[in-house]
């Protein structure tokens, strides 16, 4: 082959790389710009099927247990919040040190959760080799859980590698706000992060999914009940939670606690709130205009979650040859593997096997 027409074949392979880049992120709600390293086309040559992968194995387990979608949204938020969106949260608790997996405000993820990444890692892995890492895994298995729960479908950047270690008790607690927490104390946490106003009141829209133990809520029923609390909701709440440290569960959003919409914000509205975190959005007179909004329209609230979302999964994200690809996603790799290799090299090599069947 000579020269300029291998030129040719390389802008070819360029023009027909964008157009497929630019169909596949077609989406009416507007997108954060991508972290440097992330890209929607990540996986494109070394594991094209990932995504359906993806959600072909959690339309099925969601079927069944409808509040996988619910963990599984969750756990890529505690992953992202804490040090940033690195897996971390998937490592079991080793020797010494606290996993995120077994600190205080992570106690209730759920065991189904882990089990499915881990299951969506081996089947992803079967098919083409350790190169998905687990935080993309996670940041995928939220996007569909979304979907397959009747929210939004939005296009997830994709190049996240695996953290090594996980985050220890301090690091934690420093990231992740307590329920009881008030809008000033929520956007304290938030402004860490860069994440704003507006992503507080977008992002808090996932209490429409999954459920809360009664110690998450019970400081607004005892010793008495949260004056902000509507009188027929918390006598609903005390059946649940009849006394201090009642083991039981409530549903986040008591309309529609299985899909995902806009009904959170009239909960709100209606002071049927479940935490001070919540409920503080409406009272609050920064983000009470935006409640309000996302209550009557329910596209608004969905085109911000969508950015605020992508926004959340590219914090502080190691790329590039930072980290490693898991082989197992709740322990990091022993010793150095070929997962360890930078990955700008393998990207070279699959570059090159591209230009090849060209
Ligand atoms: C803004 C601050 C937030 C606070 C204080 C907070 C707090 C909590 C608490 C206490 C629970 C219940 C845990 C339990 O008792 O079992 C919970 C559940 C949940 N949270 Fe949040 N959260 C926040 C933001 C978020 C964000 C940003 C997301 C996702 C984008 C999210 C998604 C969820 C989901 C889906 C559940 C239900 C989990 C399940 O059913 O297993 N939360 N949250
Ligand atoms: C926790 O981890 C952070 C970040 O890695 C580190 O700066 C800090 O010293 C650690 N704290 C403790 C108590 O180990
Ligand atoms: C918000 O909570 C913090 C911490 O508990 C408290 O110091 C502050 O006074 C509260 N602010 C408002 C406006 O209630
Ligand atoms: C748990 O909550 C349900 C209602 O949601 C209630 O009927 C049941 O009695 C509660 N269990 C306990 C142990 O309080
Ligand atoms: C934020 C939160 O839910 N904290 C609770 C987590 O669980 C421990 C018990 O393991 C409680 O003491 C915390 O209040």
């Amino acid at each position: 082959m000579t020269s300029s027409r291998v030129l040719l074949l390389v802008v070819a392979a360029l023009a027909i790389s964008v157009s497929a880049t630019a169909a596949a992120t077609k989406i009416s709600a507007p997108l954060p710009p991508l972290a440097k390293g992330l890209n929607f086309d990540f996986y494109k040559a070394t594991c094209p099927q990932a995504e359906s992968i993806v959600f072909n194995f959690l339309r099925d387990a969601i079927r069944k247990d409808v509040g996988l979608a619910a963990a599984l949204l969750r756990i890529h938020f505690h992953d992202c919040f804490v040090q940033g969106c690195d897996g971390s949260v998937l490592l079991d608790k080793t020797g010494g040190t606290d996993s995120e997996k077994i600190a205080p405000p992570n106690v209730t993820l759920r065991p189904t959760a882990f089990k499915a990444i881990n299951d969506l890692r081996a089947l992803l892995a079967k098919a083409c080799g350790a190169v998905v890492s687990c935080a993309d895994i996670a940041a995928l298995a939220a996007r569909d859980s979304v979907h397959l729960a009747g929210g939004p479908h939005y296009p997830v950047p994709l190049g996240r590698r695996d953290g090594l270690a996980p985050a220890n008790l301090t690091t934690i607690l420093d990231a992740l706000p307590a329920p009881s927490s008030n809008v000033t104390t929520l956007l304290r946490f938030l402004a860490k992060i860069s994440l704003d106003a507006n992503d507080l009141v977008a992002l808090s829209g996932a209490h429409t999914l999954g459920i809360a133990h009664c110690t998450s809520f019970q400081e607004r029923l005892f010793p008495q009940n949260d004056v902000t609390l509507n009188k027929w909701f918390a006598s609903q709440l005390r059946l649940t939670c009849p006394a201090l440290n009642t083991d039981n569960t409530t549903n986040n959003d008591i309309r529609t606690p299985n899909v995902f919409d806009n009904k959170y914000y009239v909960d709100l509205l209606n002071r049927q709130g479940l935490f001070t975190s919540d409920q503080d959005l409406h009272t609050d007179a920064r983000t009470k205009p935006t409640v309000t909004r996302f209550a009557l329209d329910q596209p608004a609230f969905f085109d911000q979650f969508v950015f605020s979302v992508v926004k959340m999964g590219q914090i502080n994200v190691l790329t590039g040859n930072q980290g490693q690809i898991r082989n197992d996603c709740s322990a990091p790799n022993k010793g150095r593997t070929n997962n360890d290799l930078p990955w700008s090299v393998l990207e070279t090599l699959a570059e090159a096997a591209d230009s090849l069947v060209l």
